[in-house]
This record gives structure tokens, sequence and C-alpha cells, in this order.
């Protein structure tokens, strides 16, 4: 209708000016969205709240949706991001819209950009544009996410009605955008993303004659974040697999405690235990260390070994749910089905190298970020993707599922069934939408199972190279410029100076690349032994900082 194409000027502008932005604004939307101070956010939600409409109709008045996290950063920051209707990342050619949005100081300029895109895109039928929205458990959260819902009720629900889910893990959120899109994938409620999970690892569990008794006991830091209260309510609904999930830092009364000393960003980089794991419980036999991050789409295993710490990483579970696909592969007659692994410039070169040499798969190398992961993972029938730092996932092609359930109806008794059945449920339990730490972590266990392997067989599939991340503080961290995946500078121009060092130490690399979320270029490292690679990083800093 006439009416709803209108462009509801007066009341964004009642909105706008009761969060007004500061005077002169310099936001960017980046890898993880908009991320900050929390207090700095107010302004920034009202754009959010405006493209995200703006994107539903664009869609086809698709569900958009918008979750409000900071991830791992500390309690006093948050962040926004917007999801696209299959559950995917914001498009990257709609990132500078945002950044523009975000970045008017007054609501005439805020009007010029948002008004033609508004007219362009509304939907000829007048159907309203549809949002799901929801936050992790940051103080701060009820209140941004009111500032959206502000001005979504302040609009009438011709031009938009939205789903509050108040707090939710940021992989459910995109489940949840993706099932109100497309009812095949899942019942549209957090009781349908539990019982999809659930459903899918008990009936893999039955098809290859296994019981949860086979499954590994798991002790899962939660960094005192939405992880834990969801988790907890997973395991209240399949009371099958209680017993094998013990929950700690899952205190989300206290909202000081998020992130603070646990979490996978506290175990990952220091690689070390967080605070509740001491090496006593990470020394049991039977039991398997996991940390979740502050809104649980990132996961890292780990336990103490006889030689202390040991970490199973992004690259590691990408190995291990690679030699699970693989081996149901090798029970089911040749396909033209490709399968293939997509790393980071930080994967392990040891992982790199056990992918090429003993699993034989295709290994892609992308630019850091999720969106640039997932991207190249949809060029395969199964694409695996992990960055070292835990966040990843596997996804399948329809011509995955349509040759599986083909396979699984010609061979009704034979092992080829349950092969193929098999990997038709990996489907249902791995996000396919983005990475997601309980329904990796489910995937986890499932695959030491399935393969009957413990996890010092997993830890030893290959040995990490001695490496390291360091931080150089630069001037300017823009005049980084990066080509090949990150892998080489193009400027400032010392890549062969990078070069001469590395090649001066046995199984030498390192890289250098601007970070996306933090004002510091980050100097990645490794080599033979760690004195070879810390003497290689702190050469390599030396160089960034006087170039
Ligand atoms: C963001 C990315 C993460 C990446 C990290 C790199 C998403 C959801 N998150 O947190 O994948 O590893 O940035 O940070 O894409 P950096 O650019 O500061 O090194
Ligand atoms: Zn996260």
């Amino acid at each position: 209708t006439i009416n709803s194409a209108m462009f509801p000027s007066t009341k964004i502008e009642s909105i706008f000016n009761k969060y007004p932005p500061p005077a002169s604004p310099s936001f960017q939307y980046g890898t993880a969205g908009f991320r900050m101070a929390a207090d700095k956010l107010d302004s920034i939600m009202v754009s959010v709240a405006c493209l995200a409409i703006v994107r539903s109709y664009a869609c086809s008045s698709k569900t958009i949706g918008i979750m409000i996290t900071a991830s791992h950063n500390p309690p006093q920051d948050n962040g926004v991001k917007i999801v696209d209707p299959l559950g995917d990342m914001l498009p990257q050619s709609w990132e500078p819209i945002a950044t523009k949005l975000a970045n008017c100081a007054t609501f005439e300029q805020f009007k010029d950009i948002l008004k033609p895109l508004w007219e362009e895109h509304i939907t000829d039928d007048g159907s309203s544009a549809k949002i799901v929205i929801a936050r992790d458990t940051r103080e701060s959260g009820p209140h941004l996410l009111n500032i959206c819902t502000q001005l979504f009720d302040a609009l009438s629900t011709d031009i938009v009605t939205y789903t509050n889910f108040q707090e939710l893990t940021t992989p459910e959120l995109h489940y949840l955008t993706r099932c109100n899109n497309d009812p095949t994938f899942g019942t549209p409620s957090e009781a349908g993303y539990y019982t999809k999970l659930s459903t899918s690892l008990l009936k893999i569990l039955e098809l290859n004659k296994l019981t949860t008794d086979s499954l590994t006991k798991v002790v899962v830091d939660s960094a005192n974040g939405i992880g834990a209260d969801k988790l907890q309510q997973f395991l209240q609904s399949s009371k099958e697999l209680a017993n094998k999930f013990v929950i700690v830092n899952g205190n989300t009364k206290d909202p000081q405690a998020l992130n603070v000393k646990c979490g996978a960003e506290f175990v990952k980089p220091p690689q070390g235990l967080p605070n509740a794991i001491d090496t006593t419980i990470a020394s049991e036999e039977s039991t398997l260390c996991a940390s979740f991050d502050g809104d649980a789409d990132r996961i890292v295993c780990y336990f103490h070994g006889n030689d202390g710490f040991v970490l199973l990483d992004g690259d590691k579970i990408a190995i291990l749910l690679s030699a699970l696909i693989s081996s149901l592969f090798s029970k089911l007659p040749q396909t033209d089905l490709k399968v293939g692994i997509v790393q980071t410039a930080y994967a392990n070169g040891a992982s790199t190298d056990y992918i090429v040499n003993d699993l034989k798969l295709p290994s892609i190398c992308a630019k850091t970020g999720v969106k640039h992961l997932h991207h190249e993972a949809l060029n395969f029938d199964v694409g695996i993707y992990f960055e070292a730092n835990g966040h990843g996932t596997v996804l399948f092609s329809d011509h995955f599922r349509s040759t599986m359930k083909k396979l699984a109806e010609e061979d009704e008794d034979g092992q080829g069934h349950v092969a193929a059945k098999t990997l038709l449920l990996l489907n249902d339990l791995i996000n396919q939408t983005v990475g997601d730490a309980l329904s990796d972590l489910l995937a986890v266990v499932a695959a030491l199972a399935l393969l009957h392997k413990t996890k010092v067989d997993w830890a030893n599939t290959y040995h990490d190279l001695p490496n390291k991340l360091a931080k150089a503080i630069v001037r300017d961290r823009n005049i980084f410029i990066t080509t090949d995946a990150e892998r080489k500078l193009l400027q400032p121009a010392i890549q062969p100076d990078i070069d001469a060092l590395v090649a001066q130490f046995t199984k030498g690399r390192a890289f250098v690349r601007p970070s996306g979320t933090e004002d510091a270029v980050r100097v990645y490292a490794e080599a033979a032994t760690a004195d070879e690679c810390a003497q290689l990083s702190q050469q390599v800093v030396r160089l960034v900082e006087n170039a």
C-alpha cells in the first residue's frame, strides 16, 4: 500500500533524537559487526534497527536477525551484528551502508542515506519487515535491545514485526533466523534447536550400535556466559546426555565475571587452564575439558597430559571431524562429492601438512573472520572450516544431501546404509548457519565415539609446531596492506625482509596483518623449536615497529 511505502520520518527522528550520536562519530562495521564500550552503542542501535528493516525489505520481507553481543570481550563492552535470512552474515556489500548510517551526526544526514534505501527496497505488496532479536548475558544488553524494540514499536506492524528472544547464544539466533525463513531447517524455537541437536546425536549413536556410555565426559568452561545457561537448558531437555557434561564457570548472575580468567580466549593464547579447572580435574583420564567463549560460537578442547597442558584447538577439531567424515565416506561407493578443509594463515603448519599429506584433502587458506571461511567452504559439498581459535563448522551441500539419501536407500541393509545415514545426521547435528560451541562439542564427542579414539589418540594425530602470536604497536595500522589471504604484506614493503628472516629458521613461517578488532598489528610466527619461534617472532615484531 502507498501508506506503508512512505518513509516514517517523524517516528524514526524521535528515536534518533532520543539516542543522539556523538558530534563526530567514527564507527566501523567490521568482522564482528559493531563492537566497543557498551556506553557508546546507543546511537548505533538505532542505525542497526533501521538497516535491519531495510535489509528485510531487500530480501522480500524475509526474517533478519539482530544479535547483541561482544563475544569474548570484557564485560563492559558490547556489540551488535546483523544476520541474513539463511543464518549467514550480512553481505559484505552492505557493511559500508551500516558504517555510513552509524556515522551520521544529524538526522538530516541519516535521512539522506536511509530514505532512498527504504524507498528502493520496500516491497510492492506492502508486506512488513520481519526481525528476530536477542542478546547475550551482558549487563548492558537489555538497555541496548530496548532501543531497537522502541524503534520497532514506534513504527506500525505494517512496517515491521519482530520477536524478542531476550537471551540466546549467537548460534541459536542464527539458527532461529534461518528456521523462520526455511521451515525445513527446524522448528523456530529454542526447544526445536535443542531437540534437533540431541535427536541427531542419539540417532547417530543408535545407528552405530553405541550408547551414551561410549561418550567421553566433558567439563565445560562456559566463560560465565550465555553458553552456561543454554547448555544447562539443553541438558534438562535431553536427560540421556545430562550426566555427560559438567558446567563450570557458569555464573551468569554476576555480569562482571564474564570472560574473566576463563573462556576460549583465555585458554587458547597462553595455553593454560582456566579458573575452576585445576590440573587434577584436567588430568582425569576419562574427562575432556572444553571452553566456550562469551556468546558460545567458539570452542577449544584440552586436557592435562604427562607433559603438561595439551590444547585441542580449532585445527585439531577440523581434523577430527574430517577423519570421521573420511572414514564414513570410505564405507560408501565412490561419489563425485567434493570434500575440502578451509583454514586461515593462523592454522598450525603441522595441521596443514597433515591435511595435505595424510588426509589427502584440499586445503584452502581464507582471510581471518568467519564470513571469509564460510564463503570458501560453500565451494565444497562438504566444506569443513575452522579458525585455530575455535570458530568453525562443517557445511554440507544440497547435492551432498541428495546423494546420501540415494545411497542410504540403495543399500538398505548394508554398512553403506549406516554410513550414509550417519552422514545425513551429521548434517543435522552440525550447525549449518555458523560455528556453534554446543553443536561442535556434540560433534566432537560423537566423532571420538565413532572412531573409537581417546582424547590422547586425538591429540597425537599430529604435533603442533611451536608458535607465537605477538602484537606490534604501530602509529597507523591502516597502512598495513596484505594479500594472499593475509600471508604476505604488500605495504609497507618489508615482505622481502620478513622472508629473509623466515629463511633462517627450520620450518619457519611468519606473517603480519592488521587486527580487525583492535588498534594493533598482529605478528604470527612458528618454527621447529620454541626457542627459534621466539626469536623469529621478536625479530619480525622489530621489523614491523620500525617499518
Ligand atoms: C572476530 C572474528 C573472528 C576472528 C577475529 C580476529 C567473527 C564472528 N569473529 O572476532 O573470526 O578470528 O575477529 O580478530 O568473524 P583480529 O582481527 O583482531 O585478529
Ligand atoms: Zn564469540
